[in-house]
């Protein structure tokens, strides 16, 4: 594909250094289509956004918008946004819509840990990250994707995919099904403490794995959170939990070999003692004791929701292969269970941390 011939007007479009050398596919992201575009000055990262997932652009570019301005008042690096040559946050053209933001230079993502350090320093900068935004007015935030981690609702929408089961493809993943079915208990504790009022509704990331943080490519400390699309108010055990599930695993989201797929409690133990040690003046006692159970749950519904993508066709993920998402969906449930096993070892750790 000829990347240069088809996004070159685009790019055209937004205030640019230099002339533009270079456009190719970026990154790992499942939701949008990433960039990197190369001028003779800078690099850029252009990004066509998912309106599947995405309902409303407008407000979605405005929220990072507030907060990347809120956090640069406050000298934390964060994404810069590049208007378009009319001065907008974003272009929309036809039915596409595209962002484009500075490529912050210096940087790695990574897609898998590869030390106890590296899971330190994210879970502090996750921490740190919870400690800005507490300040920041909730009040001005757009809620970009309603109900993101409202885990019972995402088990009612897996029930609505499998009743329908549009593909047939329920009988190819039974135990699977069986899984979360069996759980399907469990999985209300943090929407039921937010309405009771027990656990405090907070201004949060959403997102947190790890190729959303950005770490210096020479000392490994986190330069800047990154994919800011989905910051909305929500609980900080959304933001602890997705990290652990994505990294506290000794194999990738997509490892076809369970035999690989473990839950490493050292990784865990890392993370949260970077993260307990940023959000230690803020965090309640009771989102300290539920920091073991946000991992199982987190992960419990991430693996539900690529079920459920499964079933529905494949039409939220990008996925590169049929059975993709199936993959993805057996690595979490695989981990859930091992971290459904430690939980008691797991509030050791985290009670230690007080
Ligand atoms: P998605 O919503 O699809 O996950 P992201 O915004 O996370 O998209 O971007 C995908 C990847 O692109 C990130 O994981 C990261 O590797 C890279 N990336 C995103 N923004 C920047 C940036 N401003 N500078 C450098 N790399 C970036
Ligand atoms: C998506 O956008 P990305 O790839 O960073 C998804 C997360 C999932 C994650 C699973 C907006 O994250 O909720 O946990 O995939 N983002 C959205 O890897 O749905
Ligand atoms: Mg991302």
């Amino acid at each position: 594909m000829d990347y240069i011939k088809d996004y070159k007007p685009i790019v055209d479009e937004f205030s640019l250094m230099g002339e533009v050398l270079d456009i190719q596919p970026y990154g790992e992201g499942h939701i949008n289509q990433t960039f990197l575009i190369t001028t003779d000055k800078k690099r850029y990262l252009l990004q066509k956004m998912n309106t599947n997932v995405f309902s409303n652009i407008d407000n979605l570019m405005k929220n990072i918008s507030y907060v990347t301005e809120f956090l640069k008042s406050q000298k934390v690096e964060t994404l810069n946004v590049v208007l378009t040559k009319d001065k907008k946050l974003y272009l929309k053209n036809g039915e596409d819509y595209f962002r484009v933001y500075d490529f912050i230079e210096g940087t790695v993502t990574y897609q898998k840990v590869t030390s106890k350090k590296i899971f330190y320093n994210t879970g502090k900068a996750f921490g740190e990250f919870q400690n800005y935004l507490a300040e920041f007015d909730a009040s001005v935030l757009v809620e970009t994707i309603p109900n993101f981690h409202n885990t019972p609702k995402r088990y009612l929408d897996f029930e609505k995919a499998l009743q329908e089961d549009l593909l047939n493809r329920a009988k190819t993943c039974k135990e699977e099904i069986d899984f979360i079915v069996n759980r399907k208990n469990v999985l209300g504790k943090v929407v039921e403490g937010l309405k009771d009022g027990s656990i405090p509704l907070r201004v949060t990331h959403n997102d947190t794995k790890l190729n959303n943080i950005l770490m210096d490519a020479e000392t490994n400390e986190a330069r800047a959170v990154i994919d800011l699309d989905t910051i909305m108010p929500g609980s900080l055990l959304y933001d602890f939990g997705d990290s652990i599930r994505f990294g506290a695993s000794t194999a990738a989201e997509d490892e076809p070999d369970l035999s690989k797929v473990h839950f490493d409690i050292s990784l865990f133990e890392a993370y949260a003692s970077g993260y307990c040690g940023a959000v230690r003046e803020s965090i309640t006692k009771r989102e300290l004791e539920l920091l073991p159970y946000s991992a199982f749950l987190l992960t419990c519904e991430c693996g539900m929701r690529f079920l459920t993508d499964y079933l529905s066709g494949d039409t939220y993920f990008a996925t590169k292969y049929p059975e993709h998402n199936l993959v993805r969906c057996r690595t979490q449930f695989r981990l859930a269970l091992e971290m459904e096993q430690n939980l008691d070892h797991m509030l050791d750790i985290v009670l230690k941390m007080e």
